[in-house]
């Protein structure tokens, strides 16, 4: 079965959300990137089990400090399963930005995504200004409980992992496995709606 959700990113201007989408998506790495004029838009299979493919679209949304630019950003997210929220570890101002980030996500009505926080540029560990410990203490105020994962779009190191973490939050959250014929499905039904066996949710 293929199931299909959205995904966006957000986070301060250059923290690395084409970066990242970039390595994930193409395995490439540029050190100049064009700045991000509105929204860009990738898709990407994860085979997550051999009876179950994730199909994700990735919206890649441009960091640009304008209010005005910004209030856009719960039109663009609408329908989003996730938010990834980047800061890049060598600006402490990025760390802040997230609070504000967060906001606007909690007023855009969409009470189903989840939010992922991720740190970017590991690979500048010496120019570092944030600490994991930092940025765990927003944890709370994002309302999750997926991992926090310190990211390199230049050696790829845990780009994989940070959509992979963000992949399965929305697979625990939306769907269900059904313990009979063990195909998935909505986390919502009471009977599998392929044999019909109650959820062992529902007993
Ligand atoms: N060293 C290093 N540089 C990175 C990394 N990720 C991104 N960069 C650099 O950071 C700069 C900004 O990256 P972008 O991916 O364009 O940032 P962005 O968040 O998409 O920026 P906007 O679209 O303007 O909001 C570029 O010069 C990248 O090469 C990383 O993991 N390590
Ligand atoms: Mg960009």
């Amino acid at each position: 079965m293929t199931l299909k959700y959205k995904i966006v990113l957000a986070g301060a201007k250059n923290v690395g959300k084409s970066s990242l989408i970039a390595r994930f998506c193409d395995n490439i790495f540029n050190e100049s990137t064009m700045d991000t004029i509105g929204v860009a838009f990738k898709r990407k299979k994860f085979l997550l089990e051999s009876n179950l493919t994730i199909e994700v679209s990735i919206w890649d949304f441009a960091g640009e400090n304008d209010p005005k630019y910004r209030s856009l950003f719960p039109n663009y997210a609408h329908g989003a399963a996730a938010a990834l929220i980047l800061y890049d570890i060598t600006r402490k101002e990025t760390l802040e930005d997230i609070k504000n980030w967060i906001k606007i996500i909690d007023e855009s009505n969409n009470d189903a995504i989840i939010k992922v926080l991720i740190g970017t540029k590991v690979d500048l560990d010496d120019q570092r200004q944030i600490h994991l410990e930092d940025a765990r203490k927003l944890l709370s105020l994002a309302q999750t409980n997926v991992e926090i994962i310190e990211t390199s779009s230049k050696t790829g190191e845990n780009v994989e992992k940070a959509f992979e973490n963000a992949v399965r939050a929305i697979v625990q959250k939306r769907i269900q496995k059904c313990e009979h014929c063990s195909e998935y499905f909505d986390i919502r039904l009471k009977f599998c709606n392929y044999c019909g066996e109650q959820s062992i949710l529902a007993i």
